[in-house]
């Protein structure tokens, strides 16, 4: 069942309210980066672009906190989709190995899909978490957990 109208508004403006804010954030570079957090929708599915560069540890806490996951990614539309508005950043998605090593799940939601990129996963220096279009690539990578990066929450259904 769909979250009432309330909830999502509140998830929205709670969303626009800490992205204007975020103490980590390194740019923004435009006026429209400094629209934080951008919802959208696609395929009746609910998106949140978070335009903060946070941990894949505190992204997965902050999607966790408005009502969303970090984002599952389901077939190749969607995948093309979401690259749609990714322009030159990477983004966090929900995909990772942090449980156990080169067995990959996603925090939200379940997926067959994959689309790494060629060579990865590579696990350089201990990768367990997965972003999308690094260096500009059309396909995922493995990166160290830690690290900031940009991420894509998905509503939970
Ligand atoms: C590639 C990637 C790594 C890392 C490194 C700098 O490995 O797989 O995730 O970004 O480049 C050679
Ligand atoms: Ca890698």
């Amino acid at each position: 069942m769909p979250k009432p109208l309330p909830a999502r508004l509140f998830a929205l403006a709670t969303a626009l309210l800490l992205g204007a804010c975020g103490p980590e954030d390194p740019e923004p570079a435009s006026a429209s980066e400094g629209q934080a957090r951008q919802p959208l929708m696609f395929n009746g599915h609910d998106y949140l672009f978070i335009r903060s560069a946070r941990s894949w540890w505190d992204a997965k806490a902050i999607c966790e906190s408005l009502g969303y996951g970090l984002v599952t990614v389901n077939d190749a539309s969607e995948a093309s989709w979401l690259r749609g508005f990714e322009g030159p950043h990477s983004w966090w998605l929900g995909y990772n190995d942090t449980q156990t090593e080169g067995v990959w799940r996603w925090s939200h939601g379940s997926s067959s899909y994959v689309q790494w990129q060629s060579g990865e996963p590579n696990n350089v220096g201990n990768e367990d978490c997965v972003h999308d279009n690094w260096s500009g690539r059309s396909g995922w990578n493995d990166y160290p957990c830690d690290l900031g990066q940009y991420f894509i929450c998905e509503a939970l259904p």
